[in-house]
C-alpha cells in the first residue's frame, strides 16, 4: 500500500516541527467503512481509535492520572527505573514511539540521555491525532531544543512502510496499546515490526498484567467519571466526523473483565430505545434499549502469554522488566529475522 505525503512546517515560535501526514484521504473512507461495518453487526462495536480527537486525547490524559487507573503510573515507574542503561549507548539513532500521544513517558527517556547524546538522536511519534501530534511534538522541541523531531500522521496498525529505516531504531510500543488488539491482530502487527526491525533494532512494548478484577474494573470505572466521558466521546466524534446526531446522554458506560478473554471490555449501553442517523454516510441505526455497542478491548497480559506472541511474531526477549507487584511489564525485544 503506498501512501501520498502533505509537509506541513508548523512554526510557533521559533520552533520548527517537521510533520509527515499520510492520513489525509484514506482516513476519511476508512472511517465511513468502519462505522458503517460496525454499527450494521449484530453485536454493533465502533473501533477504539476512533477515541482519540483532540477532547478524546485530552480525556484519555486526564485518565492516565486518575489514583485508579495504575496502569500509566507504573510503566512509569519502571520506565524511569531503565531508562539510564536503555539511553547510555543510545546515539545517532531514531527513536520511533508508536501511538504517541503526551509526552510523558518518551520524557523519562530523553532525560535519561545527556544532552550531547541527545542532540545526536531523532525522535519520531507516530499517531493518528495530527493536533495532539503537532502539540506534543512542539513541547518537546521547547524542552529540549537540540533534538530533532519529525511527527509521522499515520496509522501504525497498516502503515509502518512510511517510517525512515536509514539510522538504527528503538521502537517503542507503550501503555499496553497492544491491548486494544486482538490476539491474532497483535501477532500480525508485531510481525509487521520485526519486519521492518534491522539486526541490531530494538522493540520495547509495555503490557499490562492480568490481576485481581476488582483492582482492573476499578481502572476502567474511576469515580470522578472521565472514563465514562471518554468512551461517550466517541459518539461526539462520529457526530462531528460523519455528521450524526447521536445524544451521548442515552448511552450508559459499561465496563467489566471479561475472564474468557482476559480482557476488559468498554461498551455503551442504551438506555432507551434510540435511532440514529449518520448523514454523511446515509446510514440510519435503530438500537434497542439495553443494547450495547463495544467500543473497546484492553487485553490484560501473562508473562506466558507475552512470551508465545513474541514466539509467533519473530521476536525474541531480550530483558523483561517489572514493577515489584507485577501489575506492568516492561519487555526488550530483537527481531529474529
Ligand atoms: C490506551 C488502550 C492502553 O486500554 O487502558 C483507558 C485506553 N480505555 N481507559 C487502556 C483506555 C479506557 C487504554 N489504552
Amino acid at each position: 500500500m503506498s501512501f501520498s505525503a502533505t509537509v506541513n512546517t508548523c512554526k510557533s515560535e521559533t520552533w520548527l516541527v517537521e510533520m509527515l501526514n499520510y492520513l489525509d484521504g484514506q482516513y476519511r473512507s476508512d472511517i465511513a467503512g468502519d462505522i458503517r461495518e460496525g454499527l450494521t453487526a449484530s453485536q454493533k462495536f465502533i473501533p477504539c481509535k476512533y477515541f482519540y480527537d483532540a477532547h478524546g486525547s485530552k480525556l484519555f490524559e486526564d485518565i492516565c492520572r486518575l489514583p485508579e487507573y495504575y496502569p500509566t503510573r507504573t510503566e512509569m515507574s519502571i520506565l524511569s527505573g531503565i531508562a539510564p542503561e536503555l539511553m547510555k549507548t543510545f546515539v545517532h539513532k531514531d527513536l520511533v514511539e508508536l501511538g504517541s500521544g503526551a509526552n510523558w513517558k518518551i520524557c523519562i527517556l530523553l532525560d535519561a540521555a545527556d544532552r550531547s547524546n541527545r542532540a545526536t538522536l531523532r525522535y519520531i511519534p507516530v499517531d493518528i491525532s495530527e493536533s495532539s501530534l503537532i502539540k506534543a511534538s512542539q513541547d518537546l522541541c521547547k524542552r529540549y531544543p537540540e533534538l530533532q523531531v519529525l511527527g509521522v500522521v499515520a496509522d501504525f496498525t497498516n502503515q509502518l512502510d512510511v517510517l525512515p529505516a536509514e539510522r538504527p531504531a528503538m521502537f517503542c510500543f507503550l501503555g499496553s496499546t497492544i491491548g486494544n488488539l486482538e490476539e491474532d491482530e497483535s501477532i500480525v502487527f508485531l510481525q509487521s515490526i520485526s519486519k521492518i526491525m534491522k539486526p541490531d533494532d530494538r522493540l520495547i512494548v509495555g503490557f499490562d498484567m492480568a490481576k485481581a478484577r476488582e483492582i482492573i474494573e476499578a481502572a476502567y470505572n474511576d469515580s470522578l467519571g472521565i472514563t465514562s466521558e471518554f468512551n461517550k466521546n466517541v459518539l461526539n466524534v462520529l457526530n462531528n466526523r460523519l455528521n450524526a446526531n447521536f445524544d451521548p446522554f442515552l448511552f450508559d458506560h459499561l465496563a467489566f473483565y471479561n475472564k474468557d478473554y482476559d480482557r476488559i471490555e468498554m461498551h455503551l449501553k442504551a438506555k432507551c430505545d434510540i435511532s440514529v442517523n449518520l448523514k454523511s454516510i446515509e446510514l440510519e441505526v435503530e438500537i434497542e434499549r439495553g443494547e450495547t455497542i463495544h467500543t473497546e478491548n484492553s487485553r490484560k497480559f501473562t508473562k506466558k502469554s507475552i512470551e508465545d506472541m513474541a514466539g509467533r511474531a519473530g521476536l525474541s526477549i531480550k530483558n523483561w522488566y517489572s514493577d515489584p507487584d507485577a501489575w506492568f511489564s516492561v519487555v526488550l525485544m530483537g527481531s529474529t529475522s
